[in-house]
């Protein structure tokens, strides 16, 4: 089977650019398509391309021009839902091929995709079922087709979410990610503070924590799915002298003998790499011996959700943690030398006090680099429960995590002016 998987361009809108032509708040990532390179390192059987549109906004009419797809895949995150939509039309227009989604906005709100051009949305981690999809597809079984996870669309009429928790063997770990399929694109995947190139690694996948924002757990169902330390080695390894690694799981140190073995392993492989993760801060102040031999194997910066300043703002997003956990968890990753990646919420709620609370909070305490977002209901989230009568855009589009889609306390301009206020005199002396 031809079979194209596609990563979408670099998309989504800003609210503070198109109304107040605030520009700073407006943010390009880049990195590989892992999710993409997953899939396919379980389809090499098949003639498979990856296409990145954020590499090469181009890239799909190039490729269309000389190959007909019998099945394309999709992904995307939610403000991406939509542009998902628009090349699902395109290429069912191109040549017809089976169309399947999958993703993170796919496994919380499939009903999204339950359009015309699209035949199939995966829910979950998805890597053995688009391959056994691709296998019945291929012996030309296109109906009454069962797959954990796998829902086929139907236009007009209601479709559930499957009660589907991903487990252990959909992460197929004896198949690697494919990663010579987006080698024409490796310059595209820099880490820009650095000007190094970056490889994305997964290690492991999911959480069990329940924070009320947060849309991994609809990825495996609130598991936490580790792969095998030798797997997890060797994907590192495909990647050759890639100097700096993004292990990209949601938590990487969320069970910690497994994270013990997996630093002394990279030790003992002699690899000699950089590497960026995300841990909670409340592991950080259990274990920081733990954190002294990552920091000797070659963790440079780690990724924490500090989320927001106070206790009762944490419990109010379930995120069972401590404001004193996270002051603590800095002081000891500043002694360690590890550089601090925090990310940060604001609510549309805030005014003029809570910025300036933040403000200080972020004087206060040496944070290499932080993150702030707008608190978004997610579609799927419990956070989207809790708010869905108070949202006053739902154009998905919007759903970057840097607009406010209920309704600003402040003057909605007011708002933005100070979000780019605090970001910009946070950034002063940001380094990674
Ligand atoms: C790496 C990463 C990126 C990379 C993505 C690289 C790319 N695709 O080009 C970069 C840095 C570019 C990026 C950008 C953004 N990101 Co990001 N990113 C991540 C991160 C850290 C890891 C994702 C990943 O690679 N996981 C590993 C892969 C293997 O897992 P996976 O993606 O879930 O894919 C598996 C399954 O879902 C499934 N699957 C996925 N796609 C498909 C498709 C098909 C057809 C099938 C069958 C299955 C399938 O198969 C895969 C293998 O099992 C996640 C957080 C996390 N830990 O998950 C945030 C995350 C996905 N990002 C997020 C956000 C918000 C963004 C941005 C909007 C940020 C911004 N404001 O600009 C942008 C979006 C791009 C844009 N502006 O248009 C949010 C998404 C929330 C949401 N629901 O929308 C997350 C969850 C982080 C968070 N804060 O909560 N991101
Ligand atoms: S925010 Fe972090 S700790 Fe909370 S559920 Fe999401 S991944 Fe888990």
């Amino acid at each position: 089977m031809n079979i194209l998987l596609i990563n979408p361009p670099n998309c989504g809108r800003s609210i503070p650019e198109e109304r107040y032509g605030i520009v700073s708040l407006k943010q390009i990532f880049r990195g590989e398509p892992l999710a993409l390179e997953e899939l396919a390192g379980n389809l090499l059987q098949h003639n498979v391309h990856i296409v990145d549109l954020k590499a090469n906004p181009a890239g799909l009419d190039e490729i269309l021009s000389g190959l007909r797809p019998d099945i394309v895949g999709i992904t995307g995150v939610t403000c991406e839902a939509n542009s998902m939509l628009k090349i699902a039309s395109q290429v069912k227009k191109h040549c017809a091929p089976i169309v399947v989604v999958g993703g993170i906005q796919a496994s919380n709100d499939p009903g999204f995709f339950n359009h015309q051009d699209v035949d199939f949305i995966v829910v979950g981690l998805g890597k053995k079922t688009f391959a056994d999809l691709a296998a019945l597809l291929e012996a030309g079984q296109y109906h009454d087709i069962i797959l954990p996870g796998l829902i086929p669309t139907r236009p007009g009429q209601v479709i559930q979410r499957p009660l589907f928790c991903s487990s252990v063997g959909d992460l197929v770990e004896d198949k690697p990610p494919a990663y010579e399929l987006v080698k024409k694109y490796r310059s595209h995947y820099v880490l820009e503070k650095l000007g190094v190139n970056m490889g994305f690694v997964a290690s492991a996948c999911g959480c069990t924590h329940r924070c009320s924002f947060c849309c991994i757990t609809g990825q495996t169902g609130g598991k936490y799915l580790t792969k095998s330390i030798d797997a997890v080695v060797r994907d590192i390894k495909l990647l050759g002298d890639i100097p700096v690694i993004r292990l990209v799981d949601a938590n990487t140190f969320g069970d910690i003998e497994r994270a013990k073995n997996l630093c002394r392993a990279l030790v003992r492989s002699e690899l000699k790499k950089q590497y960026l993760a995300d841990i909670r801060s409340d592991t950080v102040v259990r274990h920081p011996e733990m954190l002294r031999e990552w920091k000797e194997a070659g963790l440079r910066a780690v990724i924490i959700g500090f989320e927001e300043t106070s206790d009762e703002s944490l419990s109010a997003m379930n995120k069972a943690n401590k404001s004193s956990i996270n002051t603590e968890a800095i002081s000891i990753l500043n002694d360690l030398g590890i550089t601090i990646v925090g990310d940060f919420i604001i609510s549309p709620d805030y005014d003029e006090g809570d910025f300036e609370r933040l403000g200080i909070y972020l004087d206060q305490n040496r944070i290499d680099l932080p993150m702030i977002t707008v608190m978004t209901p997610l579609p799927g989230t419990p956070l989207y429960q809790q708010q869905k009568n108070r949202i006053v855009n739902h154009n998905l589009d919007y759903y970057t995590l840097t607009n406010a889609v209920t309704k600003t306390r402040l003057n909605e301009k007011l708002f933005y002016t100070l979000y780019a206020e605090l970001i910009s005199s946070s950034h002063k002396n940001a380094r990674i």
